[in-house]
């Protein structure tokens, strides 16, 4: 059996009841990947790559998991398909995204899985929530501190802790 890694897991959702989708989804990763050992606050996000669509909510979550990352990815893919997720458009409005950004110090790049995720160090919405959780945390392939690569992160698009009033999304 493998020995027991952190999984990162950056959570959105920008269709729909939000946060109640968002807590729903952790409730279901707990049950199937392993457990939840930390949690990021809950974050309203500008949108990024498609700008006409909803504000996100964005949260990371650490789950500890003795899986592969190609089952982390099956059972990530099956709970946003349970979700009710369906897919529009790459970058557009969505119900859940579930994306893996770590799994311990693991790399892969193939077809079907890129691990780091490829996109985190370009994204506020990603490296926020992330430097809450895990600053001094290094990139493996990057090899910089989470707190480096934001303060060098050059997308400048809203994100702030959600406090469910003054929603930019109203
Ligand atoms: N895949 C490969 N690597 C990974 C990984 N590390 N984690 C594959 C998860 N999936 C990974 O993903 C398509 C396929 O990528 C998966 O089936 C898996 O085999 P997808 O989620 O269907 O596609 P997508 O999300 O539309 O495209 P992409 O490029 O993954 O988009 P992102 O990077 O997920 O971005 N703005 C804000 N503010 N907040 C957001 O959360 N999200 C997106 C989507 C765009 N803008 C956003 C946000
Ligand atoms: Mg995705």
């Amino acid at each position: 059996m493998q020995s027991e890694k952190p999984v990162y897991l950056l959570l959105g959702s920008n269709l729909g009841d939000r946060l109640h989708i968002m807590h729903t989804a952790v409730e279901m990763l707990a049950e199937a990947v392993g457990n939840v050992t930390a949690m990021s606050s809950v974050y309203e996000t500008a949108p990024w790559g498609v700008l006409d669509q909803p504000a996100f909510l964005n949260q990371v979550v650490e789950v500890h998991t003795t899986l592969a990352a190609e089952e982390v990815l099956r059972l990530v893919l099956e709970i946003e398909h349970e979700l009710g997720r369906v897919r529009y458009e790459r970058w557009g409005a969505r119900v859940i995204d579930i994306d893996i950004l770590f799994l311990g110090n693991h790399v892969q790049d193939s077809a079907r899985l890129t691990v780091p995720h490829p996109r985190l160090h370009e994204r506020r919405f990603t490296l926020v929530p992330l430097v809450e959780l895990i600053p001094f945390y290094v990139h493996p392939v990057l090899e910089k501190t989470l707190s480096e690569l934001l303060e060098t992160c050059t997308d400048d698009s809203d994100v702030h802790v959600f406090s469910g009033n003054n929603s930019i999304a109203d």
